[in-house]
């Protein structure tokens, strides 16, 4: 906190000396006579620039290594070092051009300062350098945009075949996880069903949705591809998963999806981080609502054994919670309704 003070303080101070010193020029040419004035001014804002390009290049320098530890997050996700490859990549070439172009920038404006008798040459055009500085970045952009399509139709493709399949689904200020149990297989839902209860709506009427179990955190199994059903009951929210490049949209209405493979175990990144309290966290992506800060839900990367034994410990959601309760009979109620409207719907489409 108080190096942030002083560093705020010492910056405050640089712009007031700044400020001074363009004032103290002001009444030096007042005294001195115009042209002297506009020499010495010219002379002062060339040096000045060169101060500005050595100290503001330093400074960008230092923070990039200072901060890269809080910055870039170790990827735990086969496409995450895919993704931070061509970050890297992307980085090294437009990093290039940046620091020519800034140090020819503040270079040239010291070094063709104003001088007596200097005059400025007419130079309109040279092709053979407008050719070059066309053709070499058209074919670096092309690169890079084929690797970076290349890898997007990889990421956002059809899911591996034994991938195991897990459903997220948003809400105003939480995440929903649910699991298909032994079957595999996620049964059917329908927003209709939602209560209080059944908070994504599984219809229970569905064979494959009796043993789906709701989680309180996400359980995945470390190098095994985990594809997301993702969903969201209000506004839009958005699975963002930092250590694996995990971003998507929830939509309310609509079933997004995204699939990874997770390499590291959250056991195994407690080790690597000195943190034995680490933990991958999915934080909301997208502003939906006052409470969206705390929107935090919890990644669990662990091995195929330890997933068994997790996922043996758990019951289906729907022999422990509505099984022979008022729930049951309240599904009875939604689904019937349900079905009245969707009889409705169909006689109205067909006068129509
Ligand atoms: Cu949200």
């Amino acid at each position: 906190m108080s190096t942030t003070l002083l560093v705020a303080i010492a910056f405050i101070l640089f712009v007031i000396v700044i400020f001074q010193l363009a004032r103290t020029t002001e009444y030096v040419s007042l005294l001195r006579g115009e042209e002297k004035a506009q020499l010495d001014a010219d002379k002062m804002n060339g040096r000045l620039f060169m101060v500005f390009m050595i100290l503001g290049g330093a400074a960008m320098f230092w923070s990039l290594f200072h901060y890269k530890q809080y910055m870039v997050l170790d990827a735990a996700s086969v496409h995450g070092k895919w993704i931070d490859s061509m970050f890297n990549v992307t980085l090294f070439f437009t990093g290039i051009v940046f620091l020519l172009t800034q140090a020819m920038l503040f270079y040239f404006v010291w070094k063709y300062k104003h001088t007596k008798g200097r005059k400025a040459v007419y130079y309109p055009e040279n092709n053979k350098l407008e050719m070059w500085w066309t053709i070499i970045p058209a074919i670096v952009l092309t690169a890079l945009v084929i690797i970076g399509i290349y890898r997007w139709f990889q990421i956002t493709g059809p899911e591996p075949k034994d991938s195991m399949v897990v459903e997220i689904t948003g809400q105003q200020f939480l995440w929903n996880y649910r699991f298909p149990g032994k079957d595999g297989k996620l049964g059917n839902e329908e927003f209709e069903y939602i209560t209080g209860v059944n908070k994504v709506g599984i219809d229970f009427s569905d064979p494959a949705a009796k043993d789906d179990i709701m989680g309180t955190e996400m359980h995945v199994v470390v190098n095994k591809p985990v594809l997301l059903r993702i969903r969201a009951k209000d506004v839009i929210h958005d699975v963002g998963i930092p250590y694996f490049r995990v971003k998507m949209d929830a939509v309310p209405g609509l079933v997004t999806r995204f699939w990874f493979i997770p390499t590291v175990t959250t056991a195994e990144m407690r080790e690597k981080t000195g943190n034995p309290d680490f933990n991958y966290e999915i934080a909301c992506d997208q502003l939906c609502g006052k409470g969206h800060y705390g929107m935090k839900g919890l990644v669990v990367v662990e091995t195929q054994q330890q997933y068994d034994e997790w996922m043996n410990k758990q019951p289906s959601f729907y022999d422990a919670v509505v099984k022979g309760t008022d729930e049951e009979k309240k599904f009875a109620e939604l689904s019937e309704d349900l079905k009245v409207k969707r009889e409705k719907e169909a006689s109205k489409g067909h006068h129509e």
